[in-house]
């Protein structure tokens, strides 16, 4: 091993250490710059991946943004209902049930809502207590544990057809190759070819390995290939991509399960971080689907995709009061770097932070 080797392999440590922390336990460290120059500092300390991160790429969709429909939406109509109101009267309060309930937060977060703006002293002073409420819920959630980081770092990634699992994967995939760090793609969404092929796009964006299998091949199979492969070439971090079928199909479960298991023969404590992939067009469906799949595998936390196409937005919320599993990312766009890390209150604020360009956008849409 040369002198160069070596630095190599401690940098690439580093960097996949302060990535995994990052991670796993939503500290700061090594947070993925927002900003090109700081970006730039970044890749230098990571070194490996310079070249190909260098790339120059499109500016990527920000969080405000992203959350304009929903924005529009939800602030949109309690703007006209609290507007010009003196009194907090049971006739506003009626409306504001009504908003609240018609914007897919899931039920117990709206009456959780309603609450709050209940105990305000005016309509004035509603929108502030809901903030405040909403950050309240989203502090709740726990935060999972710091863990001991392995290499390879197994990543699965579960949810149902169509949420959005194998664009993700490719922005998961871009971020860590991005800290210069070696990724692995697997390919275990077997069911059909034009699946595999789109990870095959995705990875080659990404600079990320691809193993896969036949169509119609075992999908545990290519996952337990990946892994042995990821192992034998000393790579840093190995994403599975999933098929999902409906969910409520007992054999999409237990093909999770039985990767999973497989999985362990090669590196007994894998998967270490399992990602739930949930459309945030389904609005409450989406709560129950993460009830549903986290009965069944050990999820460590969400990334909620296409919140920049839907008014359900809110449904982060439920997310975190009835399902009390982290949201770690969301997806803003279609592009590589159209992925955020989830933090409360850039999110609320966000949410709450109605203008001009939002009242034009609310009174086309809600009239
Ligand atoms: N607007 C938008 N579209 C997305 C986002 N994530 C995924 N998509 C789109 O959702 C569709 C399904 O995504 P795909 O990754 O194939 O889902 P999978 O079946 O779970 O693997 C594709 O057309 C993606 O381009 C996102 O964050 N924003
Ligand atoms: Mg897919």
């Amino acid at each position: 091993m040369t002198v160069l080797d070596i630095q190599t392999l401690i940098l690439g440590w580093v960097a996949l250490c302060s990535a995994g922390l990052a991670v796993v336990g939503g500290l700061s460290v090594a947070r993925w710059p927002r900003r090109p120059a700081r970006r730039a500092a970044a890749l230098e300390a990571a070194g490996p991946a310079r070249e190909l991160a260098a790339a120059p790429h499109p500016e990527p969709i920000d969080l405000r943004q992203g959350l304009r429909k929903t924005r529009a939406a939800l602030m949109g109509r309690l703007e006209r209902v609290l507007r010009g109101r003196q009194e907090l009267d049971a006739g506003v309060l009626a409306e504001l049930e009504e908003v609240l309930f018609g914007a897919d937060l899931g039920v117990r977060t709206a009456e959780d809502l309603l609450a709050a703006a209940g105990r305000a002293s005016s309509p004035a002073e509603v929108r502030t207590a809901l903030e405040r409420r909403a950050l309240e819920i989203l502090n709740e959630v726990p935060t999972p544990e710091v863990r001991e980081l392995s290499r390879p770092h197994i990543v699965l990634v579960v949810g149902v057809n169509g949420s959005g699992k194998t664009t993700s994967i490719g922005k998961l995939a871009a971020r860590w190759r991005d800290l210069g760090l070696s990724v692995l793609v697997a390919a275990a969404d077997t069911f059909r070819a034009a699946a595999i092929d789109q990870l095959g796009v995705w990875a080659e964006r990404a600079g990320a390995e691809l193993v896969k299998g036949s169509p119609g091949g075992d999908p545990a199979a290519v996952a337990f290939d990946a892994v042995k492969a990821a192992r034998a070439r000393a790579l840093d971090v190995v994403i599975i991509d999933t098929a999902g079928r409906l969910h409520t199909q007992a054999g999409l479960m237990d093909e999770l399960v039985k990767i999973a298991r497989v999985v362990k023969k090669e590196v007994p404590d894998a998967p270490h971080e399992v990602v739930l992939v949930l459309d945030a067009n389904t609005g409450q469906n989406a709560i129950r689907q993460a009830q549903e799949f986290t009965r069944a595998v050990d999820v460590d936390h969400i990334l909620l995709a296409k919140l920049d196409g839907t008014a359900k937005g809110g449904v982060v919320l439920g997310i975190a009061q009835e399902v009390g599993v982290p949201v770690r990312y969301v997806g803003v766009g279609e592009g590589l770097y159209d992925l955020r890390e989830f933090e409360p209150e850039p999110f609320v604020q966000a949410l709450f932070a109605y203008d001009a360009e939002d009242e034009a956008e609310a009174t086309a849409t809600v009239g």
